[in-house]
């Protein structure tokens, strides 16, 4: 195998290149031979420079996590930034694509970092549980100041070169070739004899803090913002004020022993979880390595209400021009209308330019009739869910598209195995059940059809990824994996508000559980008209929501559902009506209400959601149970830090959640309570979701 790091001269100045592909992340023998190299152009006479370059396509992406929870091996990240430091002469980095978490620590031991224009630098750790380990938290503020440094650390999110430029964290950014600029830059230096620039001996930049110890629990309060109690964010908190008063060696071995302590969290491995499992999800099982995505240039979107025009929006998002289709000029002028207006308000928020809303609008066209879609390489489907209607479009679209054209349905509940063999190309179709509002929302379920074609498939991943979503495929089943599960959890609230909680209580442990909102604020978000209308169609009754709908309760958009909601607020405020609904409720059906904990709340809207995952796994709707954490994390707010729902599974341990399944199926008489055959096996067997993944991995 060749060397992952390697030095060539060109003439007096040293290029130290890391070759270690994908993303060149510091495994042993490229913290190694960083090391060795740097070390040795130090001590060569002939050198005068030295200047880091990384091949590929992108400069250091950072620690190899997979490395993370093995025995630690010499050289350190630390050892080798250190000595990185201590050269007597010039380095400059030179970055291109992504300097993230270590790969920016190591940009940050050299004097200099120049980079290409399209450059980002990040400590992303925080997004793994993590803090940087390796002088991040020390060097970054000493460079840039603590304002600045904080919002980095916290949100881990990357700066772009321009703003790093501004924020004095790069001191050039090369147009051309990147080396030969970092290499010219490095010349320069040495013929202006320029000091070399140590952010571990940096201070100035934290002068006015240190002036003012107060404001920094504003500055770090602001940083952390919903995040505060998590461990990482408190402790990236904590490690960055040691640069106001703990020397700099000391503060990097404290910084790295909460490095190692973090690294052992139950909240660090779950977002390492999600970090594998969303790049696994999009890995089809049995799809040959060698398939090629179609090429789509061109898309057309059926329907202009909320979803497809905000499917729409994402076409346009990612440069991708876009036909919106209507079925009348009113509905397709209101659809664009609408469109304009979210470009207008996210412009107005300071989201994007003018000219970037001129340019996304103009990617948009509009037409009356399906024939507009016949030059669309790919065609999403938007209509009202009904069966009838869909095969009608469907059977049209197989007339009027070009051969080899994907033909995507949006359907959140419908058969996509029907739809598909309404066409005379079965192969082309599947579903891409987006989630709304479809603009904002990351996640996007790829439903295959039995028929669909592999590249169909991959076209639809690949396509998925380039307009920003995190695809998972999973099979044709009602409701798909995400809403499947989702209505276990709404049964159950519902009976435990039957039972004695109230909504507020229910809402109350979910949010404390990490959801951003609970089921019933959800509720009122999503109009609980929808579900009285479904159920009255089907000749069903949810006497407490029906009870509020019949009220003209519908939730948010009247003011009043679950909760109250003052005018031009979205707070859910509990109200008394509603409480009394409940009870009548209760009385009604003959319940006898008591107290309900918030234990025995978790676990009965979590534990059944499980359970019905674990269904989805038996019956082969999802390939992986990191595919229903990845659809859980970026569909439904599942908090990353807990990992999805069978990551969490596995952290309370399987045993205990088929015992309290079965303890709540036996006390209810509930047969979907009842333990699912895979998770009663895994229980039985002392396994995990986890060691099921990689069973499964080890048959395909
Ligand atoms: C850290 O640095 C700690 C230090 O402070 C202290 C240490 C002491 N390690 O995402 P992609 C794999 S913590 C191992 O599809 P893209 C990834 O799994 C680290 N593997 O590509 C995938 O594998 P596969 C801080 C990694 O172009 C393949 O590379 N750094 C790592 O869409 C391609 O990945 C981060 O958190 C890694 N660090 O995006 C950065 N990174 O093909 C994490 C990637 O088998 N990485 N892989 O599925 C990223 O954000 C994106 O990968 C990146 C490229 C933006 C770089």
């Amino acid at each position: 195998m060749s060397e992952p790091v390697t030095l060539r001269r060109e003439g007096a100045i040293a290029v130290i290149t890391v070759n270690n592909p994908p993303v060149n992340a510091l495994k042993q023998a490229v913290r190694a031979g960083l090391q060795k190299l740097f070390k040795e152009a130090d001590a060569d006479a002939n050198v005068q420079a030295i200047v880091l370059t990384c091949a590929g396509r992108t400069f250091i992406a950072g620690a190899d996590i997979t490395e993370f929870g093995k025995p630690p091996m010499a050289p350190s990240l630390i050892e080798a930034i250190t000595d990185i430091d201590n050269v007597s002469k010039p380095t400059v980095a030179a970055i291109h694509g992504t300097a993230l978490g270590g790969g920016l620590e190591v940009a940050l031991g050299c004097n200099y970092r120049v980079a290409s224009k399209d450059a980002k630098l990040g400590l992303p750790e925080i997004k793994l549980g993590l803090i940087p380990g390796a002088g991040g938290t020390q060097r970054l503020p000493r460079l840039i100041g603590i304002e600045k440094a904080l919002p980095v650390i916290l949100s881990g999110n990357p700066v772009s070169a321009s703003q790093a430029l501004k924020d004095g964290l790069v001191d050039e950014i090369v147009e051309g070739d990147l080396t030969a600029g970092a290499i010219a830059f490095a010349k320069k230096a040495v013929a202006e004899k320029k000091p070399l620039k140590r952010a571990s001996k940096m201070d100035e930049k934290l002068a006015a803090i240190r002036a003012n110890p107060d404001s920094y629990n504003e500055i770090a309060a602001k940083a952390v913002g919903r995040n505060k109690g998590l461990k990482a964010p408190m402790a990236a908190v904590e490690a960055v004020k040691w640069t106001l008063d703990v020397p700099f060696e000391e503060a990097i071995k404290r910084e790295r022993n909460k490095f190692i302590e973090l690294l052992v969290t139950d909240e660090s491995k779950s977002q390492r979880h999600a970090f594998f499992a969303e790049r696994e999800a999009t890995k089809v099982l049995d799809m040959p390595a060698d398939t090629k995505a179609r090429e789509v240039k061109r898309a057309a979107v059926i329907g202009g209400g909320t979803m497809g025009g905000g499917i729409a929006m994402c076409f346009a998002n990612a440069g991708i021009p876009v036909t919106l289709i209507e079925t009348t000029d009113e509905f397709l002028k209101n659809g664009l209308a609408k469109i304009k207006t979210n470009y207008e308000n996210t412009a107005k928020r300071g989201g994007m330019s003018e000219a970037d809303v001129e340019k996304r609008l103009s990617l948009i066209e509009g037409a009356v009739g399906l024939e507009a879609a016949k030059d669309a390489d790919m065609v999403i489907e938007a209509v009202f869910e009904e069966m009838g209607l869909k095969k009608e479009i469907f059977g049209k679209l197989d007339a009027i598209t070009k051969k080899g054209a994907i033909l995507a349905t949006n359907t959140s509940t419908l058969d996509v195995n029907e739809i598909a063999n309404s066409t005379s190309r079965p192969q082309d179709v599947i579903g891409m059940h987006f989630f709304s509002p479809a603009n904002i929302m990351k996640l996007l379920e790829i439903v295959r059809g039995e028929k669909s074609a592999f590249d169909a498939l991959q076209t639809a991943i690949t396509v998925g990824r380039k307009i920003a979503k995190v695809p998972v495929v999973v099979g044709v089943c009602y409701g798909f994996v995400g809403n499947r599960m989702l209505h276990r959890r709404g049964v159950q609230a519902d009976r435990l508000v039957l039972e004695g909680a109230l909504p507020q209580e229910v809402d109350g442990a979910t949010t404390e559980f990490g959801f951003p909102m609970g089921p019933f604020a959800m509720g009122d978000l999503a109009g609980i008209d929808v579900g009285w209308r479904i159920r009255r169609a089907r000749g069903e009754r949810n006497e407490v929501a029906d009870t509020l709908a019949e009220a003209g309760r519908f939730g948010q958009k009247t003011g009043k559902g679950y909760y109250i909601y003052e005018k031009g607020s979205r707070t859910p405020i509990p109200d008394p009506e509603v409480e009394k609904i409940i009870l009548d409720a209760s009385a009604k059906k003959g319940i006898a209400r008591r107290p309900i904990s918030k234990q025995e709340i978790i676990e009965r809207t979590v534990y059944p959601m499980i359970n019905e995952g674990a269904r989805i796994l038996e019956e082969g709707i999802a390939s992986r149970p990191g595919d229903i954490d990845v659809i859980w994390l970026y569909g439904y707010g599942w908090p990353v830090w807990r990992g999805g729902p069978m990551h969490y599974a596995d952290t309370v341990g399987l045993k205990h959640v088929r015992d309290r399944l079965a303890h709540y199926a036996k006390g209810s008489g509930d047969k979907t309570l009842e333990p699912a055959k895979l998770l009663e096996r895994l229980a039985n067997e002392g396994k995990t979701f986890a060691s099921l993944a990689n069973e499964m991995k080890k048959a395909s």
